[in-house]
C-alpha cells in the first residue's frame, strides 16, 4: 500500500450520560481520528482509525493531544521513510513503529487505518482476514459510578432492558461492597462483574475479599498498572478470578501476567495494545495457556466498535466484552449506529474495519484538523 497524505483530526464527541470510573468523570469523548489517503494496484482508498488515548493521562501515560503530536513528529516519518525504501503492509506497521517506545494508541490507531485502506482496497471484511465465523457477539455494558445506590439500580435495571448480557460495574474506595451487593441482590442471576481502573492497592486486600461473597465473574485491575506481582498475590487471597486491564500492554506482558498468577482472565482492548494484530497474538497466548479473554472498549464511535466486534469474534473470547451499543455512550455515531439485537452486536460484513464516517456528523464533531503529506 502507498500511502498519500494522512489527516488527523480532534474529535469531540458528547456523551448520552456522564460517565465516571476511579480517574474522572467524562461528559464527552475526545479522539483522534486517522484519515489515511492511500493507492493500492493503482486504486485510490480512504481508511480511517480511531485513536484510543483520553483527552488526558489518568487511565494510562497517553493522552489525544500527545497523540496526535507523536503521530505527527515520529510515527507517520517512519512509515514514510518504509515506502520511499520499498513497500508497506498494514502488517508490517507495528514493526516499523517499534523504535518508537511506548505510544500504544497512536500506534494502533494508524495500523487501524492502514489496515481498513488495505481491506477496502482488497474487498475483504475485518472479521472474514481474522478468519472469525461467529456473526454476531454478545454485549456486555460498563456501567459508571453513579451518585447514589437507588440510581444505580434504576441505571442496570435499563441495561437489562435493553438486552445486555453482562454488568460491569465501576468500583472505588467508598462505592464497591454496598453497590455490588445491592446490583447482586436485586438481580442473582445476572453475570456481574467489577473493575476499579488501579483504585486500591494490596493493603485493602481484606476489603476486596468481601467481594467473594458476590459470585463475580472477574474482578478488573484492583490494582496499579506496574503492580503484577501484587495483583498475584491478591489473586492467592481472593476467590474471584482476577482479570487485568492496565497491566497487560502487549502479548510479552500477558505471558508475565499469566506465569505469575496474576491473571485468570485478560481484558483485550486493541487500542491499548497497540493494535489489532498485537491483540490477536495476546488472545493466542491467552487462548494456549487456558486464560479466557474479552474485548474491553474505550468509548469507540463507529470507526472502530465493529473492528472490536470482529475480533471478539475469535473463539478465545469465551467472556462477553464491553461491546455495547453506539446508544450507550452517543445520540448520534459517526457511522451507522451499532445496535444491540437480542442482547448481541452484529459482526460486520462490509470491507476493511469501519463505514466511511457520515461527513455531515464528522464535520459537526470535529474540533481541528491537520493535513500531512507522507
Ligand atoms: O477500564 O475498561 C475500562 C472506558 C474508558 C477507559 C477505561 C475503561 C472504560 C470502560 C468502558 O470501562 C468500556 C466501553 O464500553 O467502551
Ligand atoms: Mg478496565
Amino acid at each position: 500500500i502507498q500511502i498519500d497524505h494522512v489527516t488527523l483530526r480532534e474529535v469531540r464527541m458528547p456523551l448520552v450520560a456522564p460517565f465516571t470510573t476511579s480517574f474522572s468523570t467524562q461528559t464527552a469523548r475526545t479522539l483522534i481520528a486517522v484519515e489515511v489517503a492511500a493507492r493500492m494496484g493503482g486504486r485510490e482508498v480512504t481508511g480511517w482509525g480511531e485513536c484510543g488515548a483520553l483527552a488526558e493521562p489518568v487511565y494510562s501515560e497517553e493522552y489525544a493531544a500527545g497523540a496526535m503530536d507523536v503521530t505527527e513528529r515520529f510515527l507517520l516519518p517512519r512509515l514514510a521513510q518504509v515506502q520511499r525504501d520499498g513497500s508497506l503492509t498494514a502488517e508490517t506497521v507495528g514493526e516499523h513503529l517499534e523504535p518508537v517506545v511506548g505510544h500504544r494508541m497512536a500506534k494502533a490507531a494508524l495500523e487501524a487505518a492502514v489496515l481498513d485502506a488495505q481491506l477496502k482496497a482488497a474487498g475483504t471484511p475485518f472479521a472474514t482476514y481474522l478468519g472469525v465465523t461467529r456473526d454476531r457477539v454478545p454485549s456486555g455494558v460498563s456501567v459508571g459510578i453513579q451518585d447514589s445506590i437507588p440510581q444505580l439500580l434504576d441505571v442496570v435495571a435499563g441495561y437489562l432492558a435493553e438486552g445486555y448480557q453482562r454488568i460491569k460495574l465501576k468500583i472505588q474506595p467508598g462505592w464497591d461492597v454496598d453497590p455490588v451487593r445491592a446490583v447482586r441482590e436485586a438481580h442473582p442471576d445476572v453475570p456481574l462483574q467489577v473493575d476499579a481502573n488501579a483504585a486500591y492497592t494490596l493493603v485493602d486486600s481484606a476489603h476486596l475479599r468481601r467481594l467473594d461473597a458476590f459470585e463475580l465473574l472477574l474482578i478488573e485491575q484492583p490494582l496499579a498498572e506496574h503492580d503484577l506481582r501484587q495483583h498475584a498475590a491478591l489473586a492467592q487471597v481472593m476467590t474471584t478470578p482476577m482479570c487485568l486491564d492496565e497491566s497487560v500492554v502487549s502479548a510479552a506482558s500477558a505471558a508475565d501476567a499469566i506465569a505469575m498468577g496474576a491473571a485468570a482472565v485478560i481484558n483485550i482492548k486493541p487500542s491499548r495494545v497497540g493494535g489489532y494484530l498485537e491483540a490477536r497474538r495476546i488472545h493466542e497466548v491467552a487462548r494456549a495457556a487456558g486464560v479466557a479473554v474479552w474485548c474491553g472498549g474505550m468509548l469507540e464511535t463507529g470507526l472502530a466498535r465493529g473492528a472490536n466486534a470482529a475480533l471478539a469474534g475469535l473463539p478465545g473470547f469465551t467472556l462477553p466484552g464491553d461491546i455495547s451499543a453506539s446508544s450507550r455512550f452517543y445520540d448520534r455515531d459517526l457511522t451507522t449506529p451499532y445496535v444491540i439485537e437480542d442482547g448481541y452486536i452484529r459482526v460486520p460484513e462490509f470491507a476493511g474495519l469501519c463505514e466511511e464516517p457520515d461527513a455531515d456528523a464528522l464535520a459537526d464533531f470535529t474540533v481541528s484538523e491537520r493535513r500531512l503529506d507522507v
